[in-house]
């Protein structure tokens, strides 16, 4: 067997990481994220952020699905985007890590911006396959390097890390071992990046709306509190937090009207519109020995 693949039973540790696991593999006909990456060959597990333009909806019937997945499609590689912006300083001979790299979008950005090496880890070997044929596609695979691998235990080597980021992957582990392997891999002054949607301490436990995303997505989204604590349990320290839910709105907005809404889009909208949900960006630096 390949060495960055390594047998099931290491990887997958519980029945939930199973359960997950087959959930993702199985998860081969999503035309919400199959028909976005097919516009330019970034395939991307994740939202979207900034003002749609109105004029794909307005414009003429004929070519106006097209329009709709081309405008979700922009707006969700303006999400990646703007996680990439607060990487900080990335240079060439540096190593990046995208925890839970879904079909490889966030990565690829990644190494065209920085023209640095990536490993991208996830538990579903349908991902790894996909992504990794990607990166043979785009003449990459020598830089951009997907494995069968369980985030919470990578079996990267120890400081080898300038950067890690996880793009809407948290909610389906428990963050203090997920930091406490981020502190591991990243040098001393390393960035991490996340996006996530956490529940909001504010106003009280999880609303019904988060219960239905949790259900959906088999994930179990955290409070606000929980990303903190974990962080500074593991010398991670935030540089940055930015409130993203505002950005994302649009994008639920327009994903409703779309012929590939799947139906979890008014749970996104009410959590958001109510307060329940936020959609967070976090930047922390990695301190200490
Ligand atoms: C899936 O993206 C994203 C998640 C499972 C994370 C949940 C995110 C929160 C902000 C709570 P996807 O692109 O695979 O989903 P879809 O198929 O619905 O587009
Ligand atoms: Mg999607």
């Amino acid at each position: 067997m390949a060495p960055n693949h390594p047998a099931t039973a290491t990887v997958l540790r519980s029945d939930y990481q199973k359960s997950v696991a087959a959930y993702w593999d199985n998860h081969q006909q999503d035309s919400v994220n199959l028909l976005l990456g097919d516009v330019d060959g970034l395939y991307h597990h994740h939202y979207g952020i900034g003002d749609y333009d109105p004029a794909v909806l307005a414009g003429p019937e004929e070519g106006r699905e097209d329009r709709i997945i081309a405008e979700l499609h922009r707006l969700e590689t303006a999400q990646a985007d703007l996680l990439l912006d607060h990487l900080g300083g990335v240079g060439p001979d540096d190593r990046l890590l995208d925890a839970g790299s879904g079909r490889g979008g966030t990565s690829f950005l990644a190494h065209q911006r920085f023209g640095c090496r990536v490993d991208g880890v996830t538990i579903s070997e349908y991902q790894v396959g996909f992504a990794n044929q990607q990166a043979e596609l785009r003449g990459v695979a020598d830089q951009v390097r997907f494995h069968f691998r369980n985030m919470l235990d990578t079996g990267l080597e120890t400081g080898s890390r300038r950067g890690i980021w996880s793009n809407e992957t948290t909610m389906y582990v428990d963050l203090l071992p997920l930091y406490a392997e981020f502190r591991r891999l990243l040098e001393h002054g390393g960035r991490y990046v996340c996006i996530t949607g956490c529940y909001n301490d504010v106003t009280g436990g999880r609303s019904r709306a988060v219960s239905r995303i949790d259900e959906h997505y088999l994930c179990n989204i955290h409070p606000r509190s929980a990303y903190f604590q974990a962080l500074a349990s593991n010398d991670l320290i935030p540089i940055n937090v930015i409130d993203l839910t505002g950005l994302t709105i649009p994008y639920w907005e327009l994903r409703a009207k779309s012929p590939v809404a799947t139906g979890i889009e008014e749970p996104f909208l009410t959590a958001y519109r109510e307060g329940s949900l936020h959609y967070l960006m976090i930047v922390a630096d990695r301190v200490g020995p």
